[in-house]
């Protein structure tokens, strides 16, 4: 069956042959509308592929459980396919593009039968921003479709805007037979397009967020001169009623959306600090003409980590999920209310497989369960997130998961030890990605599993930021996972990082001095605001203190890692390690 709903002969095309490859019962060409989203959850409710939520406590929301093997991204199985091996780089799996396409295309052949072929418009961003970008996601599942509702701009207005700019990234997706040895995520960045197949799972299914707006948008930006990243956007009002917006890249699962929807300390609140989310996952920055680097969100909604997400670390976000939200594997209570470790109430009775909750199975949640829902829902969500140029930056933090060494703060010198900050980052891994839990690794800029090209060629990028007239954002580094000897947390972190922020503004400002060490600046002592906070003794200056002994072997091993990439790693990179090598030898 073929119907025609687009005017752009090119899209119509592809969709033809898309169907004839996959051979789908039907074609759906999604408007967006709320009757489409209404009649698609019917049908998954019809098909258990949703399950509705107690309407009392939670309306018009629903849980889908995937399937056992599907619960992460697949770093193994994702592909940047572009026609030369090395402009992929080591950061990524490559494979040729002609033997990719042959190789996924067999897997997609027939693989829609039986089944409806949608066909969903989305823009990633405002949908009149120059700096938003569209494209199209064919796909055979209707949770895909739901999902990417929610998290973009998606339907009848996105298919104006591509019918009248001619050019958008081909998104092919099937939730194929959900084999792991027939599943891949293949991007190829020359053709702006993306296939994937045999996995239902967020970040391997809405190709909208990590396969365009940061794999292939990364690859488009470095040709543009722009910057795609995995970072929060937040703006932080003082009690001047000044905003000061603030990017930060955290690897996944290492508190992106916990920063974004921060509630003030009370101490904070009474003088009169607000917080205002503008993102939570992805920032695509450019240069304005007043040298400034201005960000927009290009996503409309969050795919949040739902365990840890409680009253008393993010409240902001317990708000928005209150009505009109999708959960993906987490457990039940007996009254039907999702739950998962961390809610801090209710008991669960069935966990996210479906089963009766034994906790000899482990968590009744997966840890990498997750909650869909429009931003637009949070109580803290910016107008600011609808402009058409976005907000101008005056900050961006780079932080990982580091229990030990790297201290709660500190700032680069400038914009290239900034950049040498942003690569060398190195965090523990997370249930984010399939794999082992808890690994130290490194991962440039929150960057390693979606940057769509060389990292070498992305620091050089980076640095190409630093030229005469530019007004580039301070670059500071954080840590809220020190622990101590009893492997608890030091830093209670989530609103009490109001704190580190509030210093950081001081810097911008020019209010606060701080402290210069061979790292770079922190905050000398009695800097940090810490009225009515409860640190164990010497737990602060434990926080703030720059082992010299252990910084020289960690210089050596980024030292190790820069050098892994080989000739095309910037020289300027290379000498700024150097640069802070030498200050710590001479310290
Ligand atoms: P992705 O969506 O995977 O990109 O992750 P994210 O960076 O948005 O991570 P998120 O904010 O969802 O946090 C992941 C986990 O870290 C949750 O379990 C949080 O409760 C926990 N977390 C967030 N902020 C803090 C913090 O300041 N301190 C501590 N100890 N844990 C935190
Ligand atoms: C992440 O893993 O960084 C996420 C979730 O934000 S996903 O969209 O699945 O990649
Ligand atoms: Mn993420």
């Amino acid at each position: 069956m073929r119907e025609m709903a687009s005017s752009l002969e090119p899209l119509n095309r592809w969709v033809d042959e898309v169907a004839r490859l996959t051979r789908p019962d039907r074609i759906h060409w999604c408007d967006g509308s709320d009757a489409e989203y209404d009649s698609l959850v019917e049908t998954m409710l019809g098909t258990g592929d949703l399950i509705a939520l107690n309407p009392e406590t939670n309306p018009r929301s629903y849980l889908h459980r995937s399937h056992p093997s599907d619960v992460a991204r697949v770093e193994h199985l994702t592909f940047v396919c572009t026609p030369k091996e090395d402009d992929a780089g080591p950061n990524n799996h490559w494979m040729a593009p002609a033997d990719a396409h042959a190789k996924i295309d067999a897997l997609f052949d027939g693989a829609m039968s039986g089944r409806t072929m949608y066909v969903i418009p989305y823009c990633m961003g405002p949908i009149d921003s120059p700096i938003a970008r569209c494209g199209v996601e064919i796909t055979d599942s209707p949770y895909v479709v739901a999902n990417m509702r929610i998290m973009t701009r998606m339907g009848t207005p996105a298919l104006k805007r591509i019918e009248r700019e001619g050019r958008f990234v081909r998104g092919l997706h099937s939730t194929g037979d959900l084999d792991p040895s027939r599943r891949f995520i293949m991007h190829f960045p020359d053709e702006l397009s993306i296939k994937s197949i045999g996995s239902g799972y967020g970040g391997n299914a809405l190709l909208g967020k990590k396969c365009h707006a940061l794999r292939i948008a990364s690859y488009q930006a470095r040709q543009e001169g722009w910057l795609a990243e995995h970072m929060l956007i937040v703006g932080v009002e003082n009690p001047k009623g000044e905003k000061h917006y603030i990017a930060a890249a955290f690897p996944s699962a290492c508190g992106k959306t916990n920063l974004a929807m921060l509630i003030p300390t009370e101490g904070h609140r009474k003088d009169g600090w607000k917080i205002w989310t503008v993102g939570d996952d992805i920032c695509w920055m450019t240069p304005g003409e007043d040298g400034r680097l201005w960000a927009i969100n290009p996503e409309a909604g969050y795919f949040g980590v739902a365990p840890g997400t409680g009253p008393n670390t993010n409240p902001s976000a317990l708000a928005t999920l209150s009505h009109d939200a999708i959960f993906t594997n987490v457990a039940l209570t007996a009254d039907n209310r999702p739950w998962w470790e961390g809610l801090g109430e209710g008991e669960p009775v069935t966990d996210w497989q479906g089963r009766p909750y034994d906790k000899a199975n482990g968590p009744a949640a997966h840890p990498n369960s997750r909650f869909t829902v429009s931003a637009k829902q949070c109580p803290s969500w910016a107008p600011e997130a609808e402009e058409a140029r976005g907000v101008p930056l005056s900050a961006i933090v780079f932080g990982g998961r580091r229990p030990s060494l790297v201290p709660l703060v500190f700032e680069a010198r400038d914009w290239a030890h900034g950049v040498l900050v942003g690569a060398a980052m190195g965090s523990e891994t997370t249930a984010a990605a399939t794999g082992a839990v808890g690994v130290l690794r490194r991962d440039s800029m929150a960057m390693k599993p979606f940057c769509g090209y060389n990292f070498a060629d992305y620091f050089a990028h980076w640095l190409s930021f630093d030229q005469p007239g530019a007004h580039l954002p301070k670059i500071f580094h954080v840590n809220w996972f020190r622990k101590d000897g009893d492997g608890a947390f030091m830093w209670p972190g989530y609103g009490d990082n109001l704190r580190v922020l509030e210093w950081m503004i001081g810097r911008v400002e020019g209010t606060v001095p701080g402290l210069e060490t061979p790292i770079g600046t922190v905050p000398a002592a009695g800097e940090l605001n810490v009225r009515d906070l409860a640190l164990r003794n010497g737990a602060l200056s434990e926080l703030l203190n720059v082992d010299i002994e252990g910084w020289r072997a960690e210089l050596d091993h980024i030292g190790e890692y820069l050098d892994s990439f080989g000739e095309r790693m910037p020289e300027r990179l290379k000498a700024e390690r150097k640069r802070v090598g030498d200050a710590l030898v001479a310290a």
